[in-house]
């Protein structure tokens, strides 16, 4: 691969080498090869040059490298020919993984995937809360590895890369063991500093959310993989000008659009973070806040960049993660979009067959927006589905709202509560679903649901 000369007033981009594992048994979505060329775009969007790739199918694990003892020698080998600042592997590493690694490699600091990620979100974090839920996130990843690379943490978000040895590098060596007691014991009260934060942040949320459900304009969330062009469609529906670009988690925080449907309908939009597959547990947690927004919609738009080779398994790694927030139950419609990059237009109509609501678009030159709009208008004013909820009493607002806009079949009282049948608007589903009735459930559980409800 070749190589730009740094300009001298610029600091020389760090050279990363990557590592790749297949390990048998393991379900991956990618190819050993795909996941390996989207960790070189994340390499590039984190602002490394990526100089070499190195993989390994194993059985399972080495406890100690990861990769077999051989294995680590070759790699040596290839970091020292290459010149390279940092290894990166495509797997989450435990701390113990990257402590030996980086012993047997001597003097080159050793990444995993999540590392890379959390520094693409640093860099990419605008809001107060964004900065919080990553430096969260930071915190409690590298926590664990404190034996090393802590002088990481303090990097301000936007900072760029370096070589190691100078300050502001990925990940690069920490103070001595004395001092990392002291650094723990700062680092956990910190931690606690920001969670008590995000609460505080969480809690206006949560109001905010509470009064646009109160104006009943139904909420879209626009969801899919990194890159697939979420934030170019709210750009063009909702003629605004959230940033776009070509790279990975170019969006960090939520942003809501009012958006007119066609018939004078009006919806909100909300673009938030993308998805991609391998998404660490612990960034799910601390994005909990902002995930939540889609979680909560009417209505979920899912993005799919159908002119991408791995179209299919994106969507899959997109539909787990929704299920990982409990946003599964949402009724979805979907966009293939960059229709317009596809050699052949019947591959769009073929693919369309695998979705039940999906419409082909181009966010990018507009094709197929009407439809998408249309689309959107029935789910979320003319579609009616069925449902039989048990509503406690304290849920008069639902209560009522079912027989303002839903269709009642039977209506029964009681103690605690009332069993509703009937069909109500689609984009009403979601805040109907922690009552929805089950044939079993006894009048004790009514009781129980209300005391339940009483402690929150
Ligand atoms: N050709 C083509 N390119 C598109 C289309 N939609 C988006 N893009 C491009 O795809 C890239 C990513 O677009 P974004 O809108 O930033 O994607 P996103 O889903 O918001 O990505 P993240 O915020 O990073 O998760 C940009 O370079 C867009 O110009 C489209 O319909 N056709
Ligand atoms: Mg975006």
């Amino acid at each position: 691969m070749s190589k730009k000369l740094p300009q001298s007033t610029t600091p020389p981009r760090e050279r990363a080498f990557l590592v790749g594992a297949e390990v048998h048994g393991n379900n991956q979505l990618l190819s050993l090869e795909d996941s390996l060329a989207e960790l070189a775009l994340l390499a590039e969007t984190a602002g490394v040059d990526v100089v070499g790739e190195l993989t390994q199918k194993l059985n399972r694990p080495n406890v100690e490298t990861y990769i077999g003892p051989g294995k680590v020698e070759e790699l040596k080998a290839l970091a020292e020919e290459t010149l390279a600042d940092v290894i990166i592997f495509d797997d989450e590493l435990s701390p113990r993984h990257q402590r030996e690694l980086e012993k047997a490699l001597v003097n080159i600091r050793v990444l995993d995937r999540t590392a890379l990620i959390l520094d693409i979100f640093a860099q990419h974090a605008r809001s107060s809360e964004g900065m919080l839920q990553v430096e969260l996130a930071q915190y409690e990843y590298n926590l664990p590895r404190l034996t090393r690379a802590w002088t990481h943490l303090e990097r301000q978000a936007g900072g760029g890369g370096g070589r190691a040895g100078s300050t502001g590098g990925v990940g690069l060596r920490g103070p001595g063991e004395t001092q990392l007691e002291v650094d723990k014991r700062a680092i956990r009260k910190r931690i606690s500093h920001i969670k008590h934060e995000l609460e505080k942040v969480e809690a206006h949320r949560t109001r905010y959310r509470a009064q646009r459900k109160r104006s009943r304009i139904p909420t879209v969330a626009l969801v899919g993989y990194t890159n697939a062009g979420k934030s170019t469609l709210l750009n063009r529906i909702a003629r605004s000008e959230v940033y776009v670009a070509n790279q990975l988690f170019a969006t960090l925080d939520p942003t809501t659009r009012r958006v007119q449907l066609p018939g004078d309908d009006l919806a909100l939009m909300t673009d938030t973070v993308g998805f991609i597959q391998k998404l660490p547990t612990s960034l799910v947690a601390a994005f909990h806040a902002t995930l939540e927004e889609i979680a909560e919609a009417d209505l979920l738009l899912h993005v799919v960049d159908i002119s991408h080779p791995n179209a299919l398994n994106q969507f899959q790694a997109v539909q787990e993660t929704l299920a990982e927030i409990d946003a599964s139950h949402i009724p979805m419609v979907t966009a293939l979009n960059k229709a317009d990059l596809l050699h052949h237009p019947e591959t769009a109509r073929e693919i369309l067959k695998n979705f039940p609501k999906a419409v082909s678009i181009s966010a990018l030159d507009g094709t197929g927006i009407k439809d998408l709009l249309h689309l959107l208008r029935e789910e979320l004013f003319e579609s009616y589905t069925s449902i039989h909820v048990r509503l406690p009493y304290k849920q008069g607002a639902l209560i009522s709202l079912f027989h303002e806009l839903g269709q009642v079949d039977r209506v029964e009282h009681e103690r605690g509560g009332v069993i509703m049948q009937g069909r109500i608007p689609g984009r009403l589903l979601a805040q109907y679903a922690p009552w929805h009735f089950e044939k079993n459930q006894t009048e004790t559980d009514v009781v129980e649901l209300e005391e339940d409800l009483e402690e929150i």
